[in-house]
């Protein structure tokens, strides 16, 4: 059993007041929240660290590259990687997917070659490679989903074919909480010789990840979701891939040796380090996963499942629900509407009482535009929730209602 207040002790943001109400922070799936150790950890970084990685004899220099790196190892182990130069350092999941679309696009795709996304893909995960298609005049295909928000695998095996280059699909989908089957998704994939790239960017914070068991090809994810700072995320790569594909972006650590003439190019993983990275978010990112790995994944996973059951089973009280996303494996996101009302009123109405949800189209509008509605209103949780908070939010959704009807 997880102590889960003495979680929310670390957390000071989680105990002030919003409109004069207890916040309720459920907008996990947008951000999560930082516990004190990953704030200390800026705050040591700067006031007693700081200095320039990778290139200076001194001190400060070399220690910071050292911390640097060993957070290289921590991404390693967090979703056991073979090689730590698998790891490349982004400010995100949307900076990794256009560094693979990007490079990928460069070294693999030519005209008549296909990309297959899935309906219930974020925006990061859909422009990139409409981006793709329209410089190398390949074509984007996507895999239709059913009511419930669970991928039609009879369609993606017809979509499936000698021309698919890459599968690029999120394990857990941001707004329907959807848990794709992307075991078998790779299996076949690969079976046609595709690669594929798994949006790891809300299945990161919530479930263990073993990118060699499942055999992905590339995986992203942000930080800023798996309470570390903003800015800061990783592309794994599988080495095969990353050797075969030219840097994302020129500039210093990228390179080998440079003339006027001509560049060579540094070794994984720098060869898609460009610049002076984000040092001091990269170590707090360290504290991050430290966290997560102290209090154990699968309790996390555990925790939030509960709490998503307790969730939904009050919910069903509530006059003229209807959720939107009723797979069968599902991860701690609650999408729903309220028969009569808009998304934005509930949110606001909720926010009043010191609620804080996600309203509106997720960054996820073509599928919106496949369940015919302008939003849902989201409740997503982290592992400081409690069932408490749970009844504050249910009793302040009764009341949006009662005023909205
Ligand atoms: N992919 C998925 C599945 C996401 O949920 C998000 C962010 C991204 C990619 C982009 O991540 P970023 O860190 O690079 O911005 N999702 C959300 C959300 O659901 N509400 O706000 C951001």
């Amino acid at each position: 059993m997880l102590d889960i207040e003495s979680i929310r002790k670390q957390f000071p943001i989680l105990h002030q007041e919003v409109h004069g109400r207890p916040l309720v922070y459920f907008d996990n799936a947008a951000s999560s929240q930082k516990p004190m150790r990953v704030v200390e950890s800026l705050e040591r970084y700067y006031t007693k660290e700081h200095s320039n990685v990778h290139r200076g004899v001194h001190f400060l220099s070399q220690q910071a590259t050292d911390k640097f790196e060993e957070v290289r190892r921590k991404a390693q182990a967090f979703v056991n990687a073979k090689h730590d130069h698998e790891i490349i350092f982004t400010r995100g999941t949307t900076e990794a997917i256009n560094l693979v679309a990007t490079s990928f696009g460069k070294a693999f795709i030519e005209e008549g070659d296909e990309i297959l996304i899935s309906t219930m893909e974020h925006h990061s995960n859909i422009v990139p490679w409409q981006m793709l298609c329209q410089d190398w005049g390949a074509e984007l295909k996507v895999i239709p989903i059913d009511e419930s928000g669970e991928i039609i695998m009879d369609q993606f095996d017809l979509l499936l074919s000698g021309k698919t280059r890459m599968v690029a699909i999120n394990h857990v989908s941001n707004t329907l909480g959807t848990i794709n089957p992307i075991e078998e998704i790779i299996t076949k994939a690969h079976k046609v010789g595709a690669a594929v790239l798994i949006d790891g960017a809300q299945s990161a914070p919530h479930m263990q990840i073993d990118v060699q068991e499942l055999d992905a090809d590339f995986y992203c994810v942000s930080g800023h979701k798996m309470y570390g700072p903003t800015g800061i995320g990783f592309l794994y790569g599988k080495e095969i891939w990353l050797n075969d594909m030219p840097p994302y972006q020129g500039g210093g650590e990228m390179i080998e040796t440079v003339t006027f003439e001509e560049t060579t190019y540094n070794a994984l993983p720098f060869k898609f380090e460009a610049g002076t990275p984000n040092i001091a978010d990269t170590i707090a990112f360290g504290e991050a996963m430290d966290f997560m790995m102290e209090i154990g994944i699968e309790e996390i996973a555990h925790w939030e499942m509960e709490l998503h059951n307790y969730a939904v089973d009050k919910m069903m009280d509530v006059p003229g629900i209807k959720f939107v996303g009723t797979a069968k494996k599902k991860a701690g996101v609650i999408s729903f509407l309220v028969d009569g009302t808009h998304p934005y009123d509930i949110g606001t109405i909720l926010d009043q009482q010191g609620i804080a949800v996600r309203t509106g189209h997720h960054c996820t509008q073509p599928l919106m535009d496949r369940f015919e509605i302008p939003g849902t209103v989201r409740a997503s949780f982290a592992v400081y929730n409690t069932k408490h908070e749970i009844d504050l939010f249910i009793a302040a959704l009764k009341k949006a209602v009662t005023m909205l009807s």
